[in-house]
C-alpha cells in the first residue's frame, strides 16, 4: 500500500476506507491500487448494464476506453454467498472485479468504489479527463437486512418531481433499497387517479397551512399544494428501479383521510359534509364511511396505484384512524352488527382485512401502521412498527413481517439537538446517535424463530413543518447516513466512535459534493 492509500484505505481490523456503510470485512492489499483514467475499460455482465452507465458518469470514463490500462470488471456470481444484494469488489494494479451475488449486489459495489474514489466522485460536474486512485483492497460484503428503507411524506407538503429523484440518487449512495412514499394524508392527494378526477383537482390543494400559532413561520395563508402524474410516477419507479431501489407507494385508509372526502364527500360519514382539505395538524376526525361504495372506490384507487407500482408491498396506512364519527353514524353501526364485529376497532380491522384479501388476490402484500393490529391482524398484513417496537414485537411473534421504525429512534421530523436554534419546534429529541444505537431486534425477538420477521428498518420523514427541500435535506441527513449503517452493516461491525471518525474523516466530504444540506456536527450556526 503507497502512503498516498494508506489515508484512504484505514487501519486493517477497522472497517476501511471510511466506507458508509460499513462492510462486512475489509481486507487492505496486496500490492498498489489501481488508477481509473478516463479511458479505463468497463466490462458489464448481462443485467449490469445501467450500473456501467452511472459507473462511467460517476467517474467521467468514456464510453469505450482503449484495450489497455486497468479494467473494471461487473460480473454476476449467483453462488455468491449472502444472496443477491451481496458484492465482493478487489481492486488492485489491474483494476477492479466486481462480482455481485446478482445484478442489485453489483451495483452496490459499484456503490462502494464511487467512496473508494474519494468525494469528488460525488460532484455533479462532468468529471472527464480526472484519474482516480484507489486502495488496493478486498471488500467482501451483504446487507443484513432486506429492506433498507426511508419514508418520505409527500403529502403534509408536496415536494415535486426533481427532489424525490434527487433523494433516490442519495439513497443509493447509501445502499438503501425502499422508498416509501407516504402520497395521501388529511392535507393532501399526491397521486393522479384518472378515474377520480377531483382526489387532485381538490384534494392535492390546500388554501393555507396552520401549525402552531399565529406567528409560526408554517401558520401562513399561502396555498399549498401539487401531485404527481402517472408519467411522473412511472419516471420515479423506473428512476429507482435503476438503483435497485423499490417505491413502495401508500394510500391511506380508512383514517387520514381528509383529501380524499373532500374531493368527494359520500366517502365520509353522513351528516358532516364537505370537509375541505385540511390545513391543520395532528389527527383529522374524518375518516371514510363503511359503505360497499367506498371499498369500490379504494378497489379501483388501488388497481391504478397497481398499474404504476410494481412493488410486491403496497401500504394502506392505517394509523391513527378516529372512530368518533362511526359511533354516531348509524351506517357504521349497522356494519359493526351486520359482521358480527366487536366494536369500531373491528370495524378498522374489517376495513383492512378486506384490503388484505383484495391485494394478495393481486399477488400483492399489504402491509399497514401498527395500528392494524387493533382489532385482529389481517392473515397476510406485514406491520410498519412506530409507536415503538411492540407493535412489532406482537406482529413477529403471530409470524407476520415487520419494519421497525420506533418514534424514538428513527423519526426525522423529531429535532436532532436539545439547542433553542434548532430549526424543529418539535419537542422530541432524536440525536444522530440515537439513530445510530438504535437496534431494529430487540432482545425479546433475538435468537428466537420470529426474528427472520423484522425484514429491516427504515426512517421516517413526515414533512407538517418540512416546506422545502433545504429543510429535508436538513432534517434527513446525516441522520439516514446512521440508518443505512444499521440497516446494511452486521451488528459486530457497528461502532459509534468509529462511524462518527468515518463521518468526519470523509463522509460528509461526500455529502458537500453532493450538495446535500445536512445538519453540519456542531449545530446549525457552527
Ligand atoms: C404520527 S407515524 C403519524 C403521522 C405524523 C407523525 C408526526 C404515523 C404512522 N402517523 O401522521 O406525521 O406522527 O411525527
Amino acid at each position: 500500500m503507497t502512503a498516498e492509500n494508506a489515508e484512504t484505505a484505514g487501519a486493517p481490523g477497522t472497517t476501511g476506507a471510511d466506507l458508509v456503510p460499513a462492510p462486512l470485512t475489509y481486507t487492505p492489499g496486496p500490492g498498489a491500487g489501481p488508477a481509473l483514467g478516463p479511458g479505463a475499460v468497463l466490462h458489464a455482465a448481462p443485467g449490469t448494464e445501467g450500473t456501467a452507465r452511472l459507473l462511467r458518469a460517476f467517474l467521467g470514463l468514456e464510453p469505450s476506453g482503449a484495450e489497455h490500462g486497468p479494467r473494471v470488471r461487473l460480473t454476476v456470481d449467483p453462488e455468491l454467498a449472502g444472496g443477491p444484494e451481496a458484492y465482493r469488489l478487489i481492486a488492485n494494479e489491474d483494476g477492479v472485479l466486481i462480482t455481485g451475488g446478482g445484478p442489485a449486489g453489483v451495483f452496490w459495489g459499484a456503490q462502494t468504489l464511487r467512496q473508494l474514489a474519494g468525494s469528488d466522485a460525488y460532484r455533479h460536474a462532468p468529471l472527464t479527463g480526472r484519474e482516480w486512485r484507489l486502495p488496493a483492497v478486498t471488500v467482501e460484503d451483504a446487507p443484513r437486512f432486506a429492506w433498507r428503507g426511508f419514508m418520505l411524506d409527500v403529502s403534509r407538503h408536496f415536494l415535486p418531481k426533481a427532489g424525490v429523484l434527487r433523494q433516490l440518487d442519495l439513497m443509493a449512495a447509501h445502499k438503501l433499497n425502499v422508498l416509501h412514499l407516504h402520497l395521501t394524508d388529511d392535507q393532501g392527494w399526491r397521486v393522479q387517479i384518472d378515474r377520480y378526477p377531483e382526489l387532485t383537482a381538490t384534494g392535492a390543494w390546500r388554501p393555507r397551512s396552520r401549525y402552531g400559532h399565529r406567528h409560526s413561520p408554517l401558520w401562513d395563508e399561502r396555498p399549498h399544494g401539487g401531485f404527481y402524474t402517472r408519467e411522473d410516477l412511472r419516471e420515479i419507479v423506473a428512476y429507482a428501479a435503476g438503483r435497485h431501489i423499490t417505491v413502495v407507494p401508500e394510500i391511506e385508509l380508512p383514517g387520514h383521510s381528509q383529501a380524499a372526502i373532500a374531493a368527494y364527500p359520500w366517502l365520509g360519514n353522513e351528516g358532516h359534509g364537505s370537509p375541505g382539505v385540511w390545513t391543520d395538524w395532528g389527527i383529522s376526525p374524518h375518516v371514510l364511511a363503511p359503505t360497499d361504495e367506498v371499498l369500490r372506490f379504494y378497489e379501483n384507487v388501488l388497481a391504478e396505484v397497481l398499474e404504476i407500482f410494481p412493488s410486491r408491498f403496497i401500504h394502506i396506512g392505517g394509523d391513527e384512524c378516529p372512530k368518533d364519527q362511526w359511533r354516531t353514524s348509524p351506517v357504521a353501526q349497522e356494519r359493526i352488527a351486520r359482521e358480527g364485529l366487536r366494536d369500531e376497532d373491528g370495524l378498522q380491522s374489517w376495513f383492512i382485512r378486506h384490503f388484505d384479501r383484495w391485494l394478495s388476490e393481486r399477488g400483492r402484500r399489504l402491509i399497514g401502521w401498527d395500528e392494524i393490529l387493533e382489532g385482529g391482524l389481517a392473515p397476510g398484513a406485514a406491520v410498519s412498527s412506530w409507536r415503538g417496537y411492540e407493535g412489532g414485537i406482537a406482529a413477529a411473534s403471530a409470524g407476520h413481517d415487520v419494519v421497525m421504525c420506533p418514534e424514538q429512534f428513527v423519526y426525522l421530523d423529531h429535532r436532532q439537538a436539545p439547542g433553542e436554534d434548532e430549526p424543529m419546534p418539535v419537542g422530541w429529541v432524536r440525536t444522530l446517535r440515537d439513530v445510530y444505537e438504535f437496534e431494529p431486534v430487540p432482545p425479546a425477538l433475538a435468537g428466537q424463530e420470529a426474528e427472520r420477521h423484522v425484514i429491516g428498518t427504515q426512517a421516517n420523514l413526515w414533512t407538517e413543518l418540512v416546506d422545502s427541500e433545504a429543510r429535508a435535506d436538513y432534517q434527513t441527513y446525516p441522520r439516514l447516513c446512521a440508518l443505512a449503517e444499521v440497516a446494511w452493516s452486521a451488528p459486530g461491525r457497528r461502532s459509534w466512535p468509529d462511524f462518527a471518525q468515518r463521518m468526519t474523516r470523509a463522509h460528509y466530504a461526500r455529502l458537500d459534493a453532493l450538495g446535500v444540506a445536512y445538519r453540519p456536527p456542531g449545530g446549525p450556526h457552527p
